[in-house]
């Protein structure tokens, strides 16, 4: 049997009455402060699995009820949900990977009444250019977004958009679901318009601070954990150097992928470990939870990737959670987790059997301690 997370219950109560000042939003709701505080405990007994776009549709199927991925290998959801938001800045009807914002909305609320945990992306749109996050065309996009530039009303209104949709998030009670906000991920790399090459580090700070200024003040939304997750890095300075402060950040979080099949595994495990050492000395340092945010090998190459290269990798640390990328079904060989008839099914299944991996039904009282 897995560990049981009952334990949470009763260790919230003491971690939520000792540290309630050091969210981003003072005034979060219970059981987004229950949350918050959930993961640093989860993180020291176990890490939770997630998944992205987990049960919108995978490797042949969409919209399916209660179908995932997941769930169909390893007999059980997983405990973090990843959706991603972009196109609702534009009003449109569907994300960028088609998922409409109706059904996302059923899915994070299905998620949320089974006790499952959701964390939301954002690859906006250039502003700028009219081109995706990927069109690095624009020059400092950044920049014109912040007050006193020429796109600072387009860009209020789009995060307005982000906002709406966000306060729509709630059981059928009116409860708001507690959110994992993850916006301008990835910054320190190049490829998306938010990136390194294209902004100060100060441009970026602030371009941080009035998003959450505006979702939180402005819009007094308060179900948002704020996640800030960098690409690999090498070391404490490349982390923080445009980490907007301890007071704009709720979690530390991490992307990193493994590229180039078998070729690339001691790669991907030294950074892995080295940029883990890192988030791991400065979640310490700060006194802050975090977690692998995006991971994963694009079609699962190596059929024992799970147990051999991801586990032995993130074993000597403790991220509350670890989410593998979409099972895309109609980009060929896009996809992060196993579906039934894979080659790694067996495997993955040996890695989510492990007492410290948690699935969706190890979870227990996370929002709802008093
Ligand atoms: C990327 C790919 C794209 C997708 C984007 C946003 O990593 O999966 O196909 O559009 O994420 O979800």
């Amino acid at each position: 049997m897995r560990i049981i997370i009952l334990l949470v219950s009763c260790l919230a109560i003491t971690a939520c009455s000792k540290a309630h000042s050091k969210m981003t939003d003072p005034n979060a709701t219970s059981q987004t402060r229950n949350l918050y505080y959930a993961l640093r405990i989860i993180s020291k007994q176990g890490v939770m699995l997630g998944h992205q776009d987990d049960t919108a549709y995978g490797i042949g199927w969409w919209g399916e009820p209660d179908r995932s991925d997941v769930k169909d290998v390893a007999g059980d959801y997983p405990a973090v949900y990843g959706w991603e938001l972009g196109g609702v800045e534009k009003s449109d009807l569907s994300n960028l990977d088609s998922v409409t914002f109706i059904q996302m909305r059923y899915l994070i609320e299905q998620a949320y009444q089974r006790g499952g945990i959701n964390t939301i992306s954002w690859h906006t749109n250039n502003i700028s250019t009219g081109g995706n996050a990927w069109d690095v065309s624009g020059g400092n996009v950044v920049q014109t977004l912040l007050a006193g530039g020429k796109n600072h009303q387009e860009f209020v209104t789009r995060l307005n958009r982000v906002g709406e949709f966000l306060r729509t998030l709630t059981t059928a009670d009116g409860e708001a679901i507690p959110i994992l906000f993850r916006p301008f991920h990835e910054h320190t790399g190049n490829w998306f318009w938010w990136g390194r090459d294209f902004c100060t580090p100060e441009q970026y700070k602030t371009l941080w601070q009035q998003t959450v200024v505006y979702l939180r003040d402005t819009m007094g939304l308060h179900n948002l954990i704020y996640v800030y997750s960098p690409d690999r890095v090498a070391n404490v300075d490349e982390y923080t150097e445009r980490y907007p402060g301890n007071e704009w950040v709720d979690v530390l979080g991490l992307d990193l992928y493994h590229f180039n099949g078998a070729d690339g595994t001691e790669y991907y495990k030294e950074c892995t470990m080295r940029s883990l050492q890192v988030v791991d000395s400065l979640a310490q340092i700060n006194d802050k939870p975090y977690a692998f945010t995006e991971t994963g090998l694009e079609g699962i190459t190596i059929p024992n990737w799970f147990t051999e290269v991801l586990y032995p990798a993130i074993r000597p640390y403790n991220p509350a959670y670890v989410l593998l990328w979409r099972n895309s079904i109609n980009i060929p060989g896009h996809f992060y987790a196993p579906f039934p008839g894979h080659d790694s099914c067996e495997d993955f299944k040996k890695f989510t059997i492990q007492e410290e991996v948690l699935l969706n039904g190890d979870l227990f009282q996370v929002y709802n301690v008093q």
